[in-house]
């Protein structure tokens, strides 16, 4: 709990069974109410490390994607009646000591959602984002802001807190279930005009930790760059779309 908060941890998990326990060991107890982790048909041990650990756990029986994968997490945060939920990869590529100061600056009202950015602090390259990834990253976030008329500085972190109100009016199963998934949400936050910050984030980038190719990772920036476009033509009254509905 933090200001009587009910503080639940999702962990959206895919062949993360090397990884869970680090990320695991590092989540600050004295603050999170529950934690939950859904697994995406891994094919390695992910679920047997999750019942081991004593994590609360849902599997998929079929692989849905990360954006499918999302769905299930945040229906199941807000079941078990989370006041902030805070989105983090298993595989141990960010620091789940974060998480105390991501949900305070939603604990007191003061933002709707938080993104720990590893953008900000100049972390990223020092911490092994591959260079492609580090200017395509760039090149995004600053359509994006265009786009979007936000000022963020990146988009593309997988590292989130929401509070309960955003994720009950977002129309979340109408994204995507691929990787574009976490940009529509972003995009969604900024159409409900709810206020998104930020904190600093050091990244960590080995094997275990970064599995989309480049191909993937082209599909996810053209995705990207439609959902911005979406959003502007929506905004502009030029287009309908399920995603930014109803209008704001
Ligand atoms: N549900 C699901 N998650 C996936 C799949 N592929 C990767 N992921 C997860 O998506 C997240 C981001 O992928 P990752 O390879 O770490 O990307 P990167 O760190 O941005 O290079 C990680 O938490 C992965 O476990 C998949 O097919 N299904
Ligand atoms: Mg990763």
């Amino acid at each position: 709990m933090l200001n009587k908060k009910k503080l639940v941890v999702i962990l959206p998990a895919y062949n993360a069974a090397k990884t869970l326990e680090k990320t695991w060991q590092e989540i600050p107890f004295e603050y999170v109410d529950d934690i939950v982790l859904v697994d995406d048909a891994s094919r390695d041990n992910t679920v047997e490390e999750a019942e081991r650990l004593g994590i609360k756990t849902i599997v998929h029986t079929d692989n849905r994607g990360y954006g499918g994968n999302q769905k299930t997490c945040y229906r199941a945060a807000l079941g078990l009646g989370a006041d902030i939920v805070i989105m983090l990869h298993p595989d141990y590529q960010y620091t789940p000591r974060l998480i105390t100061a991501m949900a305070a600056m939603i604990a007191w009202g003061e933002f709707d959602a938080v993104l720990a950015s590893r953008i900000l602090g100049r972390g990223a390259l020092k911490g092994g984002m591959p260079l492609y990834k580090y200017i395509a990253n760039r090149f995004l976030t600053f359509t994006e802001n265009l786009l979007l008329g936000q000022k963020l500085s990146e988009y593309h972190t997988g590292y989130r807190a929401f509070s309960r109100e955003v994720l009950e009016r977002l129309p979340l199963e109408q994204n995507s279930d691929d990787f574009v998934f976490d940009n529509q949400m972003l995009a969604q936050i900024t159409w409900f005009n709810f206020r998104i910050g930020e904190v600093s984030c050091p990244t960590r980038y080995f094997p275990e930790a970064s599995s989309i190719n480049f191909r993937r990772s082209v599909v996810y920036g053209l995705g990207v760059l439609k959902t911005a476009l979406q959003f502007r033509f929506c905004k502009m009254g030029m287009a309908e779309s399920s995603l930014f509905t109803p209008r704001q």
